[in-house]
């Protein structure tokens, strides 16, 4: 029986021709590792008293969970020593961290800790996202990179099975946690978002606020056979976009999160640098679309560590419906 692929064969020997950088391997080791806390504490929360609001409010000025907290402390606390990172962003910290006077070629590393917390207390699926950018040269400071400048993002999904997917540029693949020996093993190579679906993910209690291209497709897939798609949709909300990315790299399907009028000033929900831009990556790899309703997202140049972002992604042939709607709007205005 051939050996199992574990995490690290992959990144050593099939990643890439010629291997990956070590250092990137380390890093990447090193947020496996982080995940693979976070999701121990994920299940003894209870045990422990974590359940809960932690009495604070984070920079985006949400209330903290005690898992939040947690699980951005223990990514710092086990990344910090990779050999050539150089700085941490987190979704929990109001500036970049830095490590080491950086260095060209050192790494960033852009996370949310825990990705959909409100699932904690209520036992739903939670993650932790994270995307891998370098340095441009010796004492370069900038960390708002657009998401084409990725070198690798990826995701861990607490559910059922835990769950590492990433993708370092050759496809996204995806390592389950095997129980006992804590191995990544992978499982699901080189995940794929079919162009067509019938499953889309949208909170339709936003219905009053949305823009007329997000109620029009959401009427037509709410009108099934009757309506001009000529089949019937289904709509899931899980209310983190882990799981909806995780199903749709699974399945296809296709996740709004779209400005509307009750985020209009904030720019949208969901944040660029450590949500909306590891995502799109991993869905083009996959084969799949991830715009901001005019704009593809890995284009979308940053303007801060915590900008946020209107978010359309999954199978592509829905990504582009979507978008021709907003054009058509934009040119009846
Ligand atoms: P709503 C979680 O808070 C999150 O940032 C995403 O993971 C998720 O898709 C979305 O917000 C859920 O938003 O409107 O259901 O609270």
């Amino acid at each position: 029986m051939s050996e199992p692929i574990t995490l690290r064969r992959f990144l050593t020997r099939y990643a890439e021709p010629g291997g990956l950088d070590p250092n990137l391997i380390f890093l990447i080791e090193d947020i496996a590792s982080a995940c693979r806390v976070i999701g121990n504490r994920l299940r003894n929360a209870a045990f422990e008293g974590n359940h809960g609001l932690a009495g604070d409010t984070n920079v985006q000025g949400e209330d903290q969970k005690k898992l939040d907290v947690i699980a951005d402390e223990v990514f710092a606390r086990i990344c910090e020593s990779s050999p050539r990172l150089a700085a941490l962003v987190s979704e929990e910290r109001e500036d970049a961290v830095w490590l080491k006077e950086p260095e060209g070629g050192d790494y960033l590393l852009f996370y949310d800790p825990l990705d959909g917390s409100s699932n904690i207390d209520v036992n739903l699926s939670v993650g932790s996202i994270f995307s891998i950018c370098t340095v441009g040269t010796d004492g370069d400071r900038d960390v708002l990179k657009a998401g084409d400048a990725q070198h690798c993002s990826g995701y861990a999904i607490y559910g059922p099975t835990m769950m590492l997917v990433l993708t370092v540029g050759s496809g996204v693949y995806g390592f389950s946690c095997e129980y006992g020996t804590g191995d990544f093993r992978l499982t699901h190579p080189r995940m794929t978002i079919p162009a067509e679906t019938s499953e889309f993910a949208i909170n339709a209690s936003r219905y009053r606020l949305w823009d007329a291209p997000v109620r029009r497709y959401v009427d037509e897939c709410s009108a099934g056979m009757t309506g001009p798609c000529g089949r019937d949709f289904n709509m899931r909300w899980t209310a983190s976009m882990v799981a909806e990315v995780h199903r749709i790299l699974t399945r296809g399907g296709v996740f709004l999160y779209p400005v509307d009028d009750g985020n209009r000033a904030a720019g949208g929900k969901l944040r660029l640098l450590y949500e909306a831009s590891p995502m799109a990556l991993l869905v083009e790899q996959a084969g799949g679309a991830a715009t901001d309703g005019h704009s593809r997202i890995l284009d979308l140049q940053p303007t801060g560590h915590h900008q946020r972002v209107p978010v359309i992604l999954g199978s592509a042939n829905e990504v582009d419906r979507i978008a021709q709607y907003h054009t058509a709007d934009a040119g009846s205005a």
